[in-house]
């Protein structure tokens, strides 16, 4: 039975912008993201992307200096899917469009448009086109268009071919992709039903294919007649990056639908979450999951897209938004991708050892701030580069993934080398001064999460990380001594990683009670709030990034998501702390809301983590940062979910158990998640006045449940 959380239509959006709705609207499957473009307009904004398939282009720096990145990464757009032809029996084009109904069921993965068309004699069919993408074999979209007559009647011709995309135009906003004018296309008609388009990359010297295949013919003629509906079905296949696509086994529609269905129906089994009491906020939820699962590169080679596969925003780039936003919900409702998240910063890990030495550090790994192959491509350093804690937040996912499966084999193999080579880059990247009467390690001139505060010395979030790295390198020094010899760790080196870690400077100001920013951070003035008009936000579009840094002003949470992190912070602390930095917080990054909601739900400030919860939980329902039409926010997507469970349900695992504290907010009547946990199936339900758990699959387990530790019995 259809359930309403699970369908998203226009109706329950505030904006009818195509750009942004094409965005909303959009598909995906890890491997290829199809925007809902308008199928007879196609706009600049359309095409697919497929995760991982970028162009290279050279940075021009005005002026260089040694080891800036060099090549920027930019993924490419690829023709639309979803582009079609429809002409009466003179060759008169449909070619107006009106949008009449869009929605997607997420029960299924089925996204259905319906449109009026309209030719220049002014005669019109309506257009209905359901797509849906194969998730096991996700090489496969399946298309079906249905033609009905409004009042034209008569033939119909549907001409059906993969065609190049306009690249749309440069811009000044970051946040945006570069246009990319190197492509080669190459067709090949494989017969009147199928073609091949062999698309390359110049630079980079990728290739791809794409296909198109219909049980009847590309180019085909219908009668059209009162009552009748035509149905035209389309198979399309994109390959893996540099791998030809192969015609066997074609799906038929239902087939593509079928497949789609199960996976979705066996991932929702895994990961529900319904929240009792508000339907748009149990709506909006599910939306979040289901967009952030579809983003999600599964296969170890690829990762997940700032802008998840729905955009080129970002350039398609990787960035810490995986490990410290997104891969938390999949650690706990399908570990298996959380697992392959995490394989892919293992492919990548020689090329972070080569830029630890271009950036002058002997021993270790740093892995690029925002990347595809694993070279850097950030070309504005001071919020690239110097964001070493990415380094940390990989190593901490790691933590995570273990702590939530107890996959030694996988530590072993994998996670161990990765933790110990970002722990040796901290071992050699900071070093030891004098703080306060005491040998301190320090980190100098480094970036925290907060983008508007750059190349400071000890930022607290970086320096707790870094601390946190280093300690988890020696537990695993320790748990896997034989692997450790592997890697060449020596007890020398293992005594001074544990020593440096139990040394780590983390700022703290006595007198406002706090932990600091950074070393500098309260001798700045505070931002001129008070006299910025509204419309300068976000600020990194109106001012100068020297103007921002010279005060205190945040784009988004940087200490405090270390107190959401480690969570050691007594009640008091934490309010001065969430009083403090809330006041010089923009909010401009999408990074930041889910974090303060989480935090004051942990705290009791109950109508500050609703108000905020709203605005995470919805920011591309709503538009809330006015640039979804570029794709959606997808690490905000992943926070929305953090919100919800490790704030409002305060899920943590603590001294290896695993804790659940109750932070509903009044406004619910119940909370229902579902989790997996050491190989158990969990389902926790929280109302106002209980906390229940129940163990689905697997065995009994100790729980501590609102601070008691209780045995659940399977
Ligand atoms: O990684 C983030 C960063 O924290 C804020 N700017 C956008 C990046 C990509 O989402």
């Amino acid at each position: 039975m259809t359930n309403n959380a699970k369908i998203i239509s226009i109706n329950d959006l505030k904006s009818n912008d195509p750009s942004y709705l094409e965005t909303i609207f959009s598909i995906a499957n890890g491997h290829l993201g199809v925007r809902a473009s308008n199928p007879v307009n196609i706009s600049d904004t359309a095409g697919t992307i497929v995760n991982g398939f970028f162009e290279i282009s050279e940075i021009v720096y005005g002026e260089k200096a040694f080891g800036y990145a060099k090549n920027n990464q930019t993924i490419v757009k690829l023709p639309d899917l979803r582009q079609i032809k429809i002409c009466d029996g003179q060759q008169n084009v449909f070619h107006r469009s009106e949008l009449k109904a869009e929605s997607l069921d997420m029960n299924n993965g089925v996204l259905v448009s319906t449109y009026k068309l309209t030719n220049d004699l002014g005669k019109s069919v309506e257009l209905t086109v359901k797509s849906a993408l194969q998730q096991a074999n996700n090489q496969v979209i399946g298309l079906r268009y249905e033609i009905k007559p409004i009042d034209y009647t008569g033939r119909i011709k549907i001409v059906k071919h993969l065609k190049a995309i306009s690249d749309g135009e440069e811009t000044d906003d970051p946040r945006k992709s570069r246009t990319v004018h190197t492509l080669t296309y190459e067709k090949h008609d494989v017969n009147s039903k199928s073609e091949i388009v062999k698309i390359t990359t110049q630079i980079s010297k990728m290739y791809l294919e794409m296909a198109i295949y219909t049980p009847a013919a590309l180019e085909q003629k219908f009668e059209l007649t009162d009552g009748k509906t035509i149905n035209f079905d389309v198979i399309g296949l994109v390959g893996e990056i540099n791998e030809p696509v192969e015609f066997t086994d074609m799906p038929t529609f239902e087939e593509v639908i079928k497949g789609s269905s199960e996976f979705w129906e066996e991932f929702w089994k895994n990961s529900e979450i319904k929240i009792t009491g508000d339907d748009s906020l149990n709506q909006a939820i599910h939306y979040n999951l289901f967009q952030l699962t579809s983003s999600t590169g599964r296969d170890g080679k690829t990762n997940i897209p700032a802008k998840g596969l729905s955009g080129t925003g970002y350039e398609g780039h990787y960035f810490w938004d995986t490990e410290m936003y997104m891969s938390p919900f999949f650690a706990y409702t399908n570990p298996q991708i959380a697992q392959k998240l995490i394989k892919y910063r293992y492919s990548i890990l020689e090329a972070s050892k080569k830029r630890a030495r271009e950036l002058g550090v002997a021993k270790g790994a740093l892995f690029a701030w925002r990347t595809i192959n694993g070279q850097e491509a950030s070309a504005y350093y001071p919020a690239g580069t110097a964001q070493y804690h990415i380094d940390a937040d990989i190593a901490y996912a790691i933590d995570r993934y273990y702590k939530v499966t107890d996959d030694k084999q996988f530590l072993e193999n994998y996670g161990f080398e990765i933790v110990l080579e970002t722990a040796r880059f901290w071992k050699n990247f900071g070093s030891f001064s004098e703080i306060h009467g005491k040998r301190k390690f320090c980190f100098f001139d480094v970036t925290g999460p907060d983008e508007y505060t750059a190349i400071v010395n000890n930022n607290y979030y970086t320096n707790r990380m870094a601390k946190f790295n280093m300690g988890f390198a020696v537990d695993l020094i320790d748990e896997f001594p034989e692997k450790a010899r592997e890697l060449g760790v020596t007890d020398q080196e293992r005594n001074e990683l544990a020593n440096i870690s139990e040394s780590v400077y983390l700022p703290y100001d006595q007198i406002k009670g706090i932990n600091q920013q950074d070393d500098s951070a309260f001798e700045k003035p505070i931002w001129p709030f008070d006299t910025t008009p509204k419309d300068n936000y976000p600020l990194l579009l109106h001012y100068h990034p020297l103007m921002i840094y010279r005060y205190q002003v945040n784009k988004q949470a940087d200490t405090l998501l270390a107190d959401f992190l480690f969570d050691d912070l007594s009640k008091e602390q934490y309010l001065r702390e969430y009083d403090y930095y809330e006041k010089i917080t923009t909010h401009d990054s999408s990074l930041s809301r889910s974090i303060f909601s989480a935090i004051a739900a942990r705290i009791d400030l109950k109508t500050k983590a609703y108000d905020y919860f709203m605005d995470t939980v919805k920011t591309d329902l709503v538009d809330l940062q006015k640039n979804t039409a570029d794709g959606l926010h997808v690490a905000n997507l992943g926070g929305s979910w953090l919100t919800v469970v490790n704030g409002f349900g305060g899920l943590q695992v603590k001294d290896g158990l695993l804790t659940i504290d109750n932070h509903l907010p009044d406004e619910w009547k119940k909370l229902t998640l579902r989790l997996q946990y050491l190989g158990r199936l969990l389902q926790i339900t929280y109302t106002n006045k209980t906390t229940q758990i129940e163990v689905l699959t697997g065995a009994s387990i100790k729980i501590r449940v609102d601070g008691t530790v209780k045995m659940i019995q399977a």
